[in-house]
């Protein structure tokens, strides 16, 4: 894989590419060839016609400027963000209406939704929005359910069942007892991965437990809330010893994903796939539409009542966003 290794290519000045591996307010650390630059976005750069809200995001491959190479760290000017192969994104914050892509991640091999059994509990459509822009991105998604020393409720354990039922891997880990970290190790290993979670779920410690020199801050979950303190700040992407690359972000808890319009979204839940062709119209949306076969696998109990929920209400939000920002805009 290789990507936080660049090169250095022959020139006038010297010009060199490498991997972000933090982005934030316009301020870039970049690795090229194992050395850390700390470089600067160019104002154009920053103004360009891109809407994404993030220039620049943490697994991009960049073309810097030498400003100052032997500043300690070595000092640089982004040139360039070269062609992404694919990238995780999902719309700003709604008070941006909308309007602004988010890029959470360039090119990845995997995107790790982490949830905690308890503390804080499971969010409800979560997973299921995350595994949509999985789908949607050419991503794949695989779901960690820490704090497995926690005791599991068998509701929770049935919807976990049906995740792994859809053909997705589902891995119960606790960083406290160790349990499930060989095998989160062997999930990471040579693998550019995201893991994406709410704050206290245990992101920073599952990454502790696989690559214990890493340290990463650990934050205390609050006993009102039930929600860790954000303690990592920003995403970061980190080499494994063992090969391969994660991303450690901040929590995130809602999941609006970026450039699906309405009517695709039931594409993207692979479980509808077989059911829906028995809907009397190609069209349906599964909502109020007569003869539907996703509802009536619905009433079988093929299909849990969530997952038509979870899909049911991210098929409003983005309607609702595509009414918002008019026709022509839509994605
Ligand atoms: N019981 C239990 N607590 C955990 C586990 N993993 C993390 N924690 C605790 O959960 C809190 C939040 O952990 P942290 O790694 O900062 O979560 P992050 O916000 O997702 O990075 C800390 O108090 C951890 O000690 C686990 O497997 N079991
Ligand atoms: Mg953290
Ligand atoms: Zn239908």
């Amino acid at each position: 894989m290789g990507i936080i290794t660049g090169g250095t290519r022959q020139g006038h000045e010297p010009e060199l590419t490498g991997v972000v591996i933090r982005s934030s307010a316009g301020h870039l650390l970049v690795a090229v060839d194992g050395t850390i630059w700390r470089c600067q976005m160019r104002g154009r750069l920053k103004r360009g016609k891109r809407q994404s809200q993030t220039v620049a995001v943490v697994g991009d491959r960049v073309r810097i400027g030498a400003q100052d190479p032997h500043a300690e760290p070595p000092r640089g000017v982004l040139e360039e963000v070269l062609p992404r192969t694919n990238r995780i994104s999902r719309m700003a914050a709604r008070r941006t209406g909308g309007h602004v892509e988010q890029v959470l991640m360039a090119n990845l091999d995997q995107v790790v939704a982490v949830q905690s059994i308890a503390e804080p509990r499971p969010q409800t459509g979560f997973v299921d929005r995350l595994l949509v822009a999985a789908e949607r991105f050419g991503v794949a998604g695989v779901l960690v359910l820490n704090k497995a020393d926690l005791p599991e409720p068998a509701d929770q354990k049935t919807m976990w069942d049906y995740f792994v039922s859809m053909g997705y891997k589902v891995l119960r880990t606790s960083a406290e007892t160790g349990q499930g970290g060989p095998q989160l190790a062997d999930l990471l290993k040579d693998r550019v991965s995201l893991l994406i979670g709410a704050s206290g779920v245990g992101k920073s410690s599952l990454l502790n437990l696989v690559e214990p020199g890493l340290r990463l801050r650990v934050g205390e979950v609050t006993g009102k809330t039930g929600l860790g303190r954000h303690t990592t700040t920003s995403t970061e992407l980190f080499p494994l010893a063992g090969g391969g690359f994660i991303a450690d972000s901040p929590g995130i808890r809602g999941f609006d994903p970026w450039a699906i319009a309405p009517r695709d979204v039931r594409d993207y839940f692979p479980d509808f796939a077989e059911p829906q062709q028995a809907c009397r119209f190609r069209t349906c949306l599964h909502r109020d539409e007569p003869v539907c076969g996703v509802k009536e696998a619905v009433a079988k109990g093929r299909i849990p009542r969530w997952r038509l929920a979870a899909y049911l209400s991210l098929l409003g939000d983005l309607e609702e966003r595509a009414e918002r920002l008019g026709p022509r805009k839509r994605p």
